[in-house]
């Protein structure tokens, strides 16, 4: 339970924060179901920590730990055919978006099971199958393909919806409002969705913009555009479901600037050494998986026991997928060490 002073200091500083409420068509089987998904993401990448440090995950990994409400709230929401484009923070998108945790976790273990056959680790996961169209290293890269999706969908008359995530930072790439234009005059079907949490790596967002309201740029282009509590999952729901029925009706794109703040280190080892800490630490008694958990208890929408069963079978299920990367799956033999780094000349259709 957040102390109320600390409460009162966040709604004084954090003008993005919102109180929980219950949007009237969410039912108590899908919050039920998004609060295990968060559990999931947040388990996920709390066991992966150790894991590289222990040399067993290789390569950069930066945790979505406390985002979770944004990937889940809207996500969530999705049909399978509908499609999302990640960043480089993107386990939550693709754990969301229904993809196997099992083939994820071989993947950063870099074994042949995984998603990308161990080549591409945590920031190269892609599942056409579910949608995914890809986690990218690249910073604010995956917003114009997820226009080029959105404008497939348009020209075979489909009515699927892409979602695409951006950062703070990924908001100050330039082709990402060529992109955002291009979708607001041909109303396309595509959710732009800022993950703002106020830093990118080192850099605070406040030295590197004229206006950190973010949401504010999608107005000027014309589109729909909403800035919510990050850590507030029922208000992102709310938000996306009227976002994706715009888009999934041929009203076109909205812009979501979800706001929230990066509490861990930007990847793995990076300890915030550059950052008042004492600013983050208060905001951990928002964070989303125990503030949605209060308000379900709070207002009879779920016992501690059934959010504990919840909690413990996410646990379960990542305990699984450590077990089956660690000893089922196989590290690719060194003579295929150049295999699947480029594509073999297939048309992509
Ligand atoms: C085009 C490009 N420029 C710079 C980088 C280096 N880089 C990696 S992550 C990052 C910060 C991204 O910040 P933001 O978009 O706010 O996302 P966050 O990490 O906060 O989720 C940067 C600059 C990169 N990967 N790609």
């Amino acid at each position: 339970m957040a102390d109320q002073k600390t409460l009162e200091l966040i709604k004084e500083e954090f003008n993005a924060y919102t109180e929980m409420y219950l949007p009237e068509e969410l039912s108590q089987e899908e919050q039920l179901k998004m609060y295990g998904t968060m559990c999931l993401i947040r388990h996920f990448e709390e066991e992966v920590k150790p894991l590289w440090m222990a040399n067993k995950v290789h390569g950069y990994y930066h945790p979505y730990i406390t985002e979770e409400a944004i990937a889940v709230a809207i996500i969530s929401q999705l049909r399978k055919e509908d499609y999302i484009g990640s960043t480089h923070r993107g386990h939550g998108h693709v754990i969301a978006k229904g993809g196997d945790i099992k083939k994820m976790m071989a993947e950063l273990f870099g074994k042949e099971e995984g998603y990308n056959k161990g080549r591409g680790g945590s920031m190269h996961i892609a599942d056409m199958s579910i949608g995914m169209l890809g986690a990218s290293g690249i910073v604010g890269a995956a917003v114009a393909p997820a226009v080029g999706s959105a404008l497939r969908s348009w020209i075979k008359r489909t009515d699927d919806v892409t979602v695409v995530f951006f950062g703070d930072g990924g908001a100050n790439a330039g082709s990402i409002y060529e992109a955002m234009n291009m979708a607001a005059a041909w109303k396309l079907p595509v959710i732009f969705v800022c993950e703002n949490n106020q830093w990118a790596i080192a850099t605070d967002i406040a030295r590197v913009t004229g206006d950190a309201e973010i949401y504010q740029r999608g107005i000027g282009l014309g589109i729909p555009s909403f800035q919510c509590d990050g850590f507030n999952i029922y208000q992102i729901w709310e938000t996306a479901k009227e976002a994706i029925e715009r888009a999934r009706t041929g009203e076109g794109s909205t812009f979501i600037e979800c706001k929230t703040l990066r509490l861990l280190g930007h990847h793995a080892t990076d300890d915030n050494w550059y950052r008042d800490m004492s600013i983050v630490e208060k905001y951990w008694q928002i964070e989303p998986i125990t503030r949605m958990g209060e308000f379900m208890v709070e207002n009879n929408i779920a016992s501690e026991a059934e959010l504990k069963a919840l909690d413990d079978d996410a646990m379960q299920q990542v305990q699984e997928s450590i077990v089956y990367a660690d000893t089922q799956c196989h590290e690719p033999s060194l003579d295929t060490f150049y295999d699947h780094i480029y594509a073999d000349g297939e048309v992509i259709k």
